[in-house]
């Protein structure tokens, strides 16, 4: 067996020191912090990275540099599994241990230790697939992981400036090249063409589409978007707004995603681009969640979250399964989290099995797995839909025997394609949306007038220590630190339709509460009221405390 490069590693690695009294965590989407102390884990995840192939006999492991929906200033990298899914768990933890170790030797020494405990056979080759999204601290980062690359002698190939999705994209791809589980081509063009190929077929024939405004969060969606929308040409007029990748600070600064969701308002740049009826949507820093909404003729704001679109988008496709008379063959489910308004799980559950899981794609992901057809859509708009291989075998052969079950049959073979079923993919999710709003001739009102929303709150807490909150239950009840829950619950009781979680994030040093209540004044009382136990219990920041 052949030996661990250690001379190399050592050279390089004594160029990426570690600081001292940091430390890092593999978290919901990998490690995510301050873009200014990860170079050291950047240059530990780029030989993680290089093992986990060598674990794997060779197949291509994804590598992503993004923070997402987190402050321009913060960045973070997660590794991408062969399938194009999040890495699987075992690995987190020995993520985290590599990132830990405190000097070059500890590092070389951990290195030994994980190639023992995950049998790893450094003989075998090395291959990734990386890319990164537009922060300015990217290029930095990208060269510490080039370097743990270059220490492990792996074959790289770099995907440049892309979107977190597309990277998913190229690494199914790049696995499934030449075999019977083909993705697709393993190029950029081929994303564009799938995804753009299949909604074109999706929506002939029905009536030209309105213009779509897109908020690009002035990040790396807004190059992706302009790109889709040359393969598009005039299927989806589209108007891409906040593109100011270059301007300094304007990444997810008062737009994007995660701006409409947690603030439940229009990003002040679209107030006067947006006409009543029109729809629109926004991407979070790297494409891979997608809010809707629209104004109202009194201009007034609704939010079409992740939850409207998983109602949306799982009864179109049970219609579909039932004009094909195919219900027991293509079981069709949904999978939310905690998040979940909880007027969107009471509608779906009265149509279709539901189940919650922990946040995080990965949790959901594998959960949708369990069903022929699993619709996952996190309430923050990251999510996409499953089709099982057994279930897509049987969509691509079954025989329709009337020309409305050909056509439904034609359609959910479009959405198979058009889906990115390796992870939440804001651009491929809206044209699904779009094509189905087309289905339906919805807009924006007949969209949302499916069910009406619980009024809900979303509250951050900065606590000294967030690693002091465990939950269980789908995190849905904390069990640390002891005596809060049963605080929260006393409060919660106090309100009509009333409840409230709260979670560590996996991803900002925050500690998240929700609440939700029959009326908007009383989900706003019940988020800062049970913001304000968990700022007493944890000893929150003063400048912080939640008013
Ligand atoms: C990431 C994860 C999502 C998760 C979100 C917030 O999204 O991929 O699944 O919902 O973080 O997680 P937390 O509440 O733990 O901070 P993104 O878009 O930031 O990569």
């Amino acid at each position: 067996m052949a030996a661990l490069p250690v001379d190399d590693i050592r050279r390089l690695s004594d160029l990426h020191p570690k600081p001292v009294d940091v430390g890092y965590q593999y978290g919901t989407a990998g490690f995510r912090t301050s873009g200014k102390i990860l170079d050291s884990v950047l240059f530990r995840v780029g030989i993680l990275a290089a093992l986990r192939s060598k674990r794997l006999d060779g197949k291509t492991i994804g590598v992503m540099v993004t923070a997402s929906h987190n402050p321009e200033h913060d960045n973070g990298v997660k590794l991408v599994d062969p399938r194009g899914e999040m890495l699987e768990s075992s690995w987190e933890s020995h993520a985290t241990v590599l990132a830990n170790a405190s000097s070059t030797d500890e590092l070389i020494s951990a290195l030994h230790d994980l190639i023992k405990i995950a049998k790893i056979d450094v003989s075998k080759p090395a291959r990734v697939v990386y890319a990164r999204d537009t922060r300015p601290s990217g290029p930095t980062l990208v060269a510490a992981l080039e370097d743990g690359f270059k220490a492990m002698g792996a074959e790289t190939r770099n995907a440049g400036v892309t979107t977190t999705p597309l990277l998913h994209y190229l690494v199914r791809t790049i696995n499934t090249k030449g075999t019977k589980d083909s993705y697709g081509d393993d190029s950029e063009e081929g994303y564009y063409t799938k995804l753009s190929s299949a909604f074109n077929k999706l929506i002939a024939g029905r009536p030209p589409r309105s213009p779509l405004v897109i908020d690009c969060a002035n990040g790396v969606g807004a190059p992706a978007a302009k790109i889709l929308s040359r393969y598009l040409q005039n299927s989806l007029p589209i108007e891409l707004e906040n593109t100011a990748i270059d301007t300094s600070g304007a990444l997810n600064n008062a737009c994007g995603a995660d701006f409409v969701k947690v603030n439940q308002k229009l990003p002040p740049s679209l107030v006067n681009v947006l006409q009543p009826g029109q729809r629109a949507c926004s991407l979070d820093g790297d494409a891979d969640r997608l809010m809707y909404f629209y104004l109202d003729e009194r201009r007034q704001f609704h939010m079409l979250d992740g939850d409207k679109i998983t109602t949306l988008v799982a009864s179109f496709i049970v219609d579909l399964v039932k004009v094909v008379s195919l219900e027991e063959e293509l079981r069709v489910g949904v999978v939310q989290t905690a998040y979940a308004n909880g007027s969107s799980t009471k509608y779906l559950s009265a149509r279709l099995p539901v189940k919650c899981v922990p946040t995080g794609v990965k949790h959901l992901h594998h959960a949708a797995e369990q069903y022929d057809i699993g619709v996952y859509f996190e309430a923050n708009g990251h999510g996409t839909v499953l089709f099982s291989q057994p279930a897509q075998d049987l969509i691509f052969s079954h025989k329709p025997s009337t020309p409305a079950q050909s056509t439904a049959l034609t359609h959910l073979q479009n959405i198979i394609n058009v889906v990115n079923q390796t992870v939440g993919d804001a651009l491929s999710d809206m044209l699904l949306v779009e094509a189905v709003l087309a289905h339906r001739s919805y807009g924006g009102a007949e969209w949302d007038s499916l069910y009406a929303d619980l009024p809900s709150r979303l509250v951050k807490v900065v606590v000294s220590d967030r690693n002091a909150f465990k939950t269980e239950d789908a995190e849905r009840r904390l069990v640390s630190p002891p005596g809060l829950q049963a605080k929260i619950d006393e409060l919660v009781k106090k309100y009509d339709g009333g409840r409230s979680f709260v979670r560590p994030s996996g991803t900002e040093d925050v500690v998240r509460v929700y609440a939700e209540a029959a009326l908007k004044g009383q989900a706003d009382e019940l988020a800062f009221r049970v913001a304000g136990l968990v700022y007493d219990e944890a000893g929150g920041d003063p400048a912080q405390r939640p008013k």
